[in-house]
């Protein structure tokens, strides 16, 4: 199979430790002297570049946080001059101000690299036709997969975000091959396609590109089915860059990390504490190549676990396993930490359910009550009482032994949940309003 850049991503291991610690010593030095957070923040723990000598270093240096972003509103966290930055973009971010993030010429070409690594590896060619269905705009997600695939001779197909009926229209006449969207708009195209009586084995799609958004195992076979297609990962996030940080490659076990560009490490999001390889826990990311906006220790809030084992592909950099969700996503019912990527993986076992769930949370005097709304088929939906009364408590049976706290399932008709045309939300936490 093919690899965009062997050199790079098929480095030996002690070689790529070289090339991330002069990254590291070079990024170090550039915001010491150019950013005044960090000159502050190094100022504050009595440190210079100079102590910065090996990679063990690294967790010597302060983390970068959101709030960090915030304070520096909107270009106070950038090391270049403007005259040098080519373009802006920024997070979506649902509270406050969003993040501003920056690119200089060569950052640009840098992530336009990461993105056609990631897409060569789910197997895109110059014969490719790509769809990209997310939405052009501040969002780093389609500026950064249309670059990716002009830079690997594909084609692409600028469609942006919703209007489904044209998304399919244009996918049927341009035979598209590729699509390029979060994993939650790829099932509402599939939904429709259903309802228009459209099989997928009369479109060209045969790879499906996601990310942007938590999304399971479950989910995955359930587009793939559906879409005929290979469903791959990928993981990005606009403080870092967008996307191109990780991808996965046709093997699906797990998304290899563009180590030669950041440096990743896993934290105790409750401690700070560096955790050993293979551990579960926050992922703190580091660039080393950035120029205009360099991030140290960015804490990414993404819960997940890195493998270095060497990957069957033949590239030799860590991999990060599909991520349970932001911790700030994370519910904590009666005192049970709850992703809903866990609630995902039951409601998707079980036969009758459609892919298509809401989550409430509420408290009810000085109790958290968690309600699972779903979506299921017409013959359960119209089903006698008593049938439908003993497929809610198997449902929430299985809920609370994969949860370890007790759940309220509420059926809702087919095509009653609200669709998502970017990111879906999923959450309704009433506790907060
Ligand atoms: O979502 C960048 C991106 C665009 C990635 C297109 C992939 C494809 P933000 O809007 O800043 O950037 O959101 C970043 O989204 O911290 C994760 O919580 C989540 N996320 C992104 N990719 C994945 C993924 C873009 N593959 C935030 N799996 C990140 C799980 C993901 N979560």
């Amino acid at each position: 199979m093919a690899i965009w850049n062997p050199e790079k991503e098929c480095l030996d291991r002690d070689r790529l430790r070289d090339l991330q610690l002069k990254g590291l010593k070079d990024t170090v030095s550039r915001v010491f002297q150019n950013v005044s957070c960090y000159q502050n923040k190094f100022k504050e723990l009595g440190l210079s570049p100079e102590d910065i000598n090996s990679l063990e270093d690294l967790s010597k240096l302060p983390f970068t946080t959101k709030e960090d972003l915030r304070l520096n509103y909107p270009y106070g966290m950038f090391a270049v001059p403007m005259r040098q930055v080519v373009r802006i973009h920024s997070s979506s971010g649902t509270t406050g101000k969003p993040t501003v993030v920056g690119y200089t010429r060569n950052d640009l070409n840098v992530w336009t690299e990461l993105v056609s690594r990631f897409m060569t590896a789910a197997g895109l060619t110059a014969d490719d036709i790509v769809q990209i269905a997310f939405g052009y705009g501040l969002f780093t997600g389609a500026f950064g997969l249309h670059y990716g695939t002009e830079r690997i001779g594909a084609s692409v197909i600028p469609m942006s975000s919703g209007n489904t009926d044209k998304q399919i229209m244009i996918m049927q006449d341009y035979r598209s091959t590729a699509l390029v969207c979060t994993p939650s708009y790829a099932l509402t195209l599939a939904d429709r396609m259903e309802k228009l009586g459209i099989s997928p084995d009369s479109l060209a799609l045969r790879v499906g590109l996601f990310g942007a958004e938590p999304w399971s195992e479950e989910m995955r076979r359930e587009i793939e089915k559906r879409l005929g297609i290979l469903a791959t990962d990928n993981y990005g996030l606009s403080e870092m860059m967008g996307p191109g940080i990780a991808g996965e490659c046709e093997h699906q076990c797990g998304m290899h990390i563009f180590e030669d560009h950041f440096i990743p490490e896993i934290i105790n999001p409750d401690t700070g504490e560096v955790l050993p390889a293979g551990s579960v826990g926050e992922l703190v990311l580091t660039s080393i190549s950035k120029e205009a906006f360099p991030m140290i220790r960015y804490r990414t809030r993404d819960i997940t676990r890195l493998t270095y084992e060497p990957c069957v592909c033949g590239r030799t950099l860590a991999r990060m396993h599909k991520t349970a969700g932001r911790s700030d996503d994370m519910l904590i019912i009666k005192g049970v930490n709850v992703f809903p990527t866990q609630i995902e993986e039951v409601l998707f076992q079980v036969e009758g359910c459609e892919p298509h769930y809401q989550l409430v949370v509420d408290r009810v005097g000085a109790m958290d009550t968690l309600e699972v709304h779903v979506e299921v088929n017409e013959c359960i939906f119209f089903d006698e009482m008593k049938k439908q009364r003993a497929f809610v408590e198997m449902v929430e049976k299985r809920l609370v032994s994969t949860l370890g706290v007790g759940a309220k399932v509420k059926l809702v008709e087919p095509s009653t949940i609200k669709r998502h045309e970017g990111k879906a939300n999923r959450v309704i936490d009433k506790r907060k309003i």
